[in-house]
């Protein structure tokens, strides 16, 4: 018998124990073992153990009730869920990806190797910093994490095997109201509008029935589009940095869905970095996300044509023009997503420190109204972002339309 046989929230002081019999073969330094929480996300509590010979790990432990508010409880297998794929993660994208030594589903705790020496990406791109690698990695961990879990690729069988593995309700139904319900009707009076906008938001999210009828049919595509294995929330929060390396983490949002939320994600996030380098003058670095905007979309392309040529077998994806029709609609998806991205996060009750921390209030409202306008421009035009400098382009036109 173990005090870990039946759940409880742990706290600090129960870690180095919980390590201790997970890991009994990890050569620990028991005496010099220390344990820290060091989370900073919505969901999750994330501890550091380590000891003084060098050991380390992470052990991350879901609660039943959420960080970011305790009146939301959502299904603690979200730890499993995340387990599982970054172990099927690491075998598509080797070295993205964290490694799990081993997870629990009595504690809905897993241990996982300690990115310590890396960044959190958000808070690099803050002090704006540039990574020269990121557009190469994470496209490859896209391409390679996307098409290979798609039915195009896989046995069809075994791919919905997957599906039901990773059927993830809870999770999807924080997407379905967040980011594609809530920013374009205030249903629960949860959301955090900057005052000065009010009435711009007002105008442009809540009265836009035109915008409301194309974010419906986005919100319907993503619950059944089960078209490949999706991290879910991959925003650059959900990713580690350091100039050699990246890591992307955190995928309990997992589920089948449509290609481009994922890739939305990534550009909408690129683009809250611009805002707060753009508000701070920083020219350099602006110029630097704009260009990753359009590498990570081009090269997405292309690395996407050359996968699907190299292992797609199923006779009828092979036929002609459908490698287009099918990269054109995970475009076209990939459009609408980062716009509903930068809405849920400009006026949505999870937002991002990127904006939030622009100190000068007109240029936070000026930041703000850029996004929207953006986002609107891609959720409304979708079909006709098929490349990295259309995005580029649109962004300039948010500036200038937001003044
Ligand atoms: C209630 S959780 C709020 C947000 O945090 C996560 O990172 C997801 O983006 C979710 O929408
Ligand atoms: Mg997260």
């Amino acid at each position: 018998m173990s005090r870990f046989d039946q759940y409880f929230l742990m706290k600090t002081a129960d870690i180095i124990d919980y390590t201790l019999e997970k890991m009994p073969d990890h050569p620990w330094d028991r005496d010099s073992m220390q344990c820290k929480e060091i989370g900073d996300g919505n969901l999750n509590y994330v501890f550091r153990v380590w000891d003084q010979s060098g050991h380390s790990v992470i052990v991350k432990h879901a609660g039943e009730a959420l960080r970011i508010s305790a009146d939301m409880k959502v299904s603690v297998d979200r730890n499993r869920i995340e387990s599982e794929i970054l172990q099927l993660q690491n075998v598509y994208a080797p070295g993205l990806v964290p490694e799990i030594y081993m997870y629990d589903t009595v504690m809905s705790a897993c241990i996982m190797e300690d990115l310590s020496d890396h960044q959190l990406m958000r808070y690099a791109l803050m002090e704006h910093k540039t990574f020269p690698r990121f557009a190469e990695d994470i496209t490859t961990y896209m391409v390679n994490t996307l098409l290979m879990t798609t039915d195009v690729v896989m046995e069809h069988k075994a791919k919905k095997d997957l599906v039901k593995s990773f059927i993830n309700p809870e999770l999807c139904e924080i997407t379905e109201d967040l980011v594609l319900t809530e920013p374009y009707m205030d249903l629960n009076s949860r959301n955090l509008v900057f005052p000065a906008n009010q009435a711009f938001v007002e105008r442009e999210l809540y009265q836009d029935k035109a915008l409301h009828l194309e974010v419906a049919k986005i919100k319907f595509d993503f619950m059944n589009n089960a078209q490949a294995l999706l991290h879910g929330d991959l925003h650059t929060g959900s990713i580690f940095v350091k100039q050699d390396s990246t890591k992307v983490f955190d995928p309990e949002f997992a589920f089948y869905g449509p290609i481009g939320y994922d890739v939305g994600n990534v550009i909408a996030n690129l683009i809250f970095a611009w805002d707060n380098g753009h508000a701070a003058g920083n020219q350099a670095f602006c110029d630097w996300v704009l260009a990753t905007i359009e590498e990570v979309v081009d090269l997405f392309v292309k690395k996407f044509l050359a996968a699907f040529d190299a292992h797609v077998t199923d006779p009828m994806a092979r036929v002609a023009g459908f490698k287009e029709a099918y990269l054109a609609g995970i475009l076209s998806d990939t459009a609408a997503y980062t716009g509903t991205e930068l809405n849920r996060r400009t006026v949505g009750m999870a937002q991002v420190k990127d904006v939030t921390t622009i100190q000068d209030p007109d240029k936070r409202a000026y930041a703000e109204r850029l996004n929207i306008l953006c986002a609107k421009d891609l959720i409304m035009n979708r079909a006709q972002f098929t490349k990295g400098s259309d995005y580029v382009a649109a962004i300039h036109r948010a500036a200038a339309a937001a003044k």
